[in-house]
């Protein structure tokens, strides 16, 4: 099972080459779209990050190419783009703190009910000094979402701070696409109280230190808002996070949550990476696009 090491925040990454497994890289080209069900409606505009910052980056050569409804970040001056397949993702859950969702074939966020929040990691391959990253994106799509949105929610995306082990346990029904039964898992694997619990198979926090639905850092890397209604893919802007792993690599991750958790409404699911295996369709999992100069 996946093991994720994060890198903690000012961790320099490692030098030279990942070792391990092949790299997650599935393309080197022009970006491929993300396919999209039937009402798309991503909103670049509806966005909230370090406003500062990030809109110097976004401003530059970067045109938003609208096809078939979907609003796909393009850089038209990009040399490369590199798509990325996430490593790990799994789910964590207030309500269930002592179960693992690593084999999940839908991540959740929700706040009402018991707050679930939802965790993506990724490989990034060293790709030696020179390259220029001028934008990273976070792709998410939706499976789906209920109408509970009113106004609207912003969902956040925080840098973790922590390594955590994806897991091979799956809490309920809801979180797949077939007639699967759940059950705890086995091994290791990140709950809601502990990054890594080091037995899931009893349903006690196997961890010396908790921490409590995930430690991140405080400050947000990027906000997209969510309306009902929405459905295909949803992108957040990642560059910040990424420049810094691009010349040696290294792994990073992300949760995912609502950005105020104590207001109630808002539930979507996305596919996971066993969602998208499982349906053959790798592009609707979890993918960190790479634009170069
Ligand atoms: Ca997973």
């Amino acid at each position: 099972m996946p093991r994720f090491h994060a890198l903690k925040l000012g961790q320099h990454p490692p030098r030279g080459p990942l070792d391990g497994p092949a790299t997650a890289v599935v393309a080197f080209g022009p970006p491929a779209g993300p396919t999209r069900g039937p009402g798309t409606a991503v909103d670049p505009g509806g966005r909230r990050g370090r406003p500062a910052e990030r809109r110097s980056v976004m401003g530059r050569g970067i045109v938003w190419v609208l096809a078939l409804g979907l609003v796909v970040p393009w850089n038209a001056d990009a040399a490369s783009t590199l798509v990325l397949d996430a490593t790990a993702d799994s789910v964590l859950r207030y309500a269930h703190p002592d179960q693992n969702d690593g084999a999940a074939e839908q991540l959740l966020l929700k706040t009402g009910g018991g707050i679930v929040r939802s965790l993506v990691g990724f490989d990034i391959p060293s790709l030696g000094q020179g390259r220029v990253l001028v934008r990273a994106t976070l792709l998410l799509t939706i499976t789906r979402m209920e109408k509970t949105w009113g106004s609207g929610r912003y969902v956040a995306v925080h840098r973790m701070r922590e390594p955590w082990v994806e897991g091979n346990g799956r809490v309920d029904e809801v979180s797949w696409f077939r007639g699967l039964k759940p059950r705890p898992g086995s091994g290791e694997g990140v709950t809601w109280n502990c990054a890594i619990d080091t037995r899931l198979g009893d349903p006690v926090a196997d961890c010396a230190t908790g921490w409590a639905g995930g430690t991140f850092v405080s400050q947000l890397t990027d906000a997209v808002l969510h309306v009902n209604g929405m459905a295909g893919a949803m992108a957040w802007d990642m560059t910040e996070d990424v420049a810094d792993l691009i010349a040696a690599g290294g792994e990073v991750s992300w949760i995912v949550k609502k950005e105020n958790e104590k207001l109630k409404g808002g539930k979507v699911y996305y596919y996971s990476r066993e969602g998208a295996a499982y349906l053959k369709k790798p592009a609707l999992g979890p993918r960190l696009i790479l634009e170069f100069d």
